[in-house]
């Protein structure tokens, strides 16, 4: 089985960062360790709510884990809580990438034109720097404008999307994957691009509302895929369906405190499609 860790927060309630990637990893069959950056009582859509930084513990933990001599095929962040933890996940990726290992980066700091409400205008910056040593990166649009410099748009062309990828990749990563693509009103899906000009696309049909953890549902998955060994548009084209699912779940359901995404009831999906791509 392959192990992989994965440096993010836990929000206590409202599923989004580690409350998504370690049961949606685990049920993919894979082994996911975790290295928590803060706790908080919820994600940051709330009006309230705490904050634990937990900065102090990254180096600790990674010591001891060097001293025991564990090691990871991958290594996948989401949330980080602070500028300061950007170069911490960079000395962390210095210590633990070996020959192999995968880093996955979702970039997850702003959605809608907008950095969540944590951060300040400085933060892409020290996020790009993140993205800089990635395998993988997966941000949304808006995450894309910010860490390149471009402008947000919400109408665009695939002119636009290709230049972004194209700068994503000057940061140094080797594939961008931009996620919430949309050229048709009915449409959305990913675009990505690697070093070697390989492009990709996926679409689906556009669901009519949208949820908060979906990003996070969505790179768990393409993580998951990875070290199952599906190909990177395989696990994109997974994560794609596996979230469509999940949003239709959501709405379906008369749960009037949705505060997230209900990936939960769709896992067994999840596990049934992923077996069809091992086959
Ligand atoms: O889903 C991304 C995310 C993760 N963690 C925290 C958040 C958010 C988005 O708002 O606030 C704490």
């Amino acid at each position: 089985m392959k192990r992989i860790v994965t440096l993010q927060d836990i929000s206590c309630v409202g599923s989004c960062s580690l409350t998504v990637a370690l049961p949606v990893i685990s049920a993919m069959g894979v082994e996911c360790g975790i290295l928590p950056t803060a706790v908080l009582s919820t994600h940051t859509m709330f009006k309230n709510f705490t904050c634990k930084d937990l900065s102090d513990q990254i180096e600790p933990i990674a010591d001891a884990w060097e001293k025991e001599q564990i090691d990871f095929d991958g290594i996948y962040t989401g949330y980080l809580a602070s500028a300061e933890q950007c170069q911490q996940v960079c000395d962390f990726f210095d210590r633990f990438r070996k020959e192999g290992t995968v880093i996955v980066v979702d970039p997850a700091m702003a959605d809608n034109g907008k950095l969540y409400q944590a951060f300040d205008t400085a933060f892409p910056a020290e996020m790009a720097r993140v993205c800089a040593k990635a395998d993988v990166i997966i941000p949304n649009i808006t995450e894309a404008a910010l860490l390149t410099g471009m402008p947000y748009k919400t109408e665009y062309d695939r002119a636009y999307v290709r230049e972004l990828l194209e700068k994503l990749l000057a940061l140094g990563c080797t594939t961008a994957a931009i996620t919430g693509v949309s050229y048709e009103s009915d449409k959305l899906g990913v675009a990505a691009l690697n070093q070697d000009g390989k492009e990709f696309e996926y679409f689906t049909h556009k669901c009519a509302q949208s949820f908060h953890g979906t990003g996070d549902t969505y790179s768990s998955v393409v993580v998951g895929g990875l070290m199952r060994g599906l190909s990177l548009g395989d696990s994109l084209k997974l994560a794609a369906d596996f979230v469509v699912a999940c949003i239709e779940g959501t709405m379906a359901s008369d749960d009037a405190r949705t505060y997230a995404v209900d990936f939960q009831t769709q896992i067994p999906y999840l596990c049934r499609e992923l077996e069809n791509y091992i086959k």
